[in-house]
């Protein structure tokens, strides 16, 4: 069992609901929904977070295309979405395995508390 847990999704080992199983993304369902749309999209390799994924800019941006992906299969890239990567600690980021969250299906408040 691998100690990173969304490493554990992406191997299958740990289940989630998933969304979009591309050959280096997967997007499932955030386990604590904030709104009726809430998919989480990460690699599969490992990288800590935003910042270290961003020197491998092909994989970048095949996350930020299966964000869009996620978002036209939820039928919510009309109405509009947001894409969150918290990053760090003061950004509240709680599991070190980059990831988007895709969250939409209701109107948003701005700005982040
Ligand atoms: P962040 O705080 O930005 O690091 O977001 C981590 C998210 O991961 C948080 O919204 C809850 C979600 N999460 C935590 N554990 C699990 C899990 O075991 N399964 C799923 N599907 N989501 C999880």
């Amino acid at each position: 069992m691998p100690e990173c847990l969304f490493c554990g999704i992406a191997a299958g080992e740990i289940p989630a609901k998933i969304v979009l199983d591309a050959a280096r993304t997967l997007a499932f369902r955030d386990i604590n929904p904030q709104a009726p749309t809430h998919v989480l999209v990460i690699t599969k390799a490992h990288y800590p977070n935003l910042a270290t994924l961003a020197a491998d800019e092909s994989l970048l941006a095949e996350l930020v295309s299966q964000v869009h992906e996620v978002a036209r299969a939820e039928g919510i890239a009309d109405s509009g979405y947001r894409v969150v990567f918290n990053t760090g600690g003061h950004a509240g980021q709680s599991v070190d395995h980059v990831h988007a969250h895709v969250i939409g299906g209701r109107p948003m408040a701005w700005t982040p508390g």
